[in-house]
């Protein structure tokens, strides 16, 4: 069991794009356990790898008040169905303290590899399909603040560099 550090906006390592698991093997189920008890700790719903600095693509989620409906995504690719899209307030452990509202896409199609490597598909509605494309993003180095008009984002950040300031 390990609780990893978390990145916070506006560290530039969130920017990365993370590369695709090759082998879903023992280092990886390692990487994924400790992503849990990361994410469960900070009383998170969904944790990318890229958040705790580990470049590959890895996806941890539980959506479940009791925190006893774990989902593993590696690999994941997410297809759009149609046009529909709906808003949501999403928040983000990297950017602790703030919700705002994002629109995305309502109809998706989603492949992954579960934790023994074994591909399946969902179509996930609700906060799972908001949850996914929000994941998702982060693997390729994008922040639900980037959504938002630069005005926001930048009060965001430099709200964020402050406290960053105080708890160093
Ligand atoms: C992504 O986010 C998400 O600000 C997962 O102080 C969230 O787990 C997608 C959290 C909402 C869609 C809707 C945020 C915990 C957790 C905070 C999270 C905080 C403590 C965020
Ligand atoms: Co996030």
């Amino acid at each position: 069991m390990a609780i990893l550090d978390i990145l916070e906006f506006p560290d530039t390592r969130l920017r990365t794009k993370a590369r695709p698991v090759v082998a879903v093997d023992d280092r990886i189920r390692q990487l994924v356990d400790d992503m849990f008890d990361t994410m469960y700790d900070a009383n998170g719903i969904g944790l990318a790898a890229t958040q705790v600095n580990v470049h590959e693509r890895v996806v941890v989620m539980d959506l479940s008040e009791e925190r006893d409906q774990p989902l593993v995504f590696i690999n994941p690719e997410v297809e759009v169905l149609d046009t529909d899209t709906r808003d949501y307030d999403e928040g983000c452990l990297s950017v602790p303290g703030f919700y705002e509202t994002v629109q995305r896409p309502e109809n998706i199609r989603v492949k992954a590899l579960d934790r023994d490597g074994n591909p399946y598909e969902l179509e996930p509605d609700g906060l799972l399909a908001v949850c996914i494309q929000h994941e998702l993003d982060h693997l390729e180095g994008k922040l639900f603040v980037d959504y938002l008009s630069p005005l926001k984002r930048q009060r965001i950040r430099a709200k964020l560099e402050k406290l960053q300031r105080q708890n160093r």
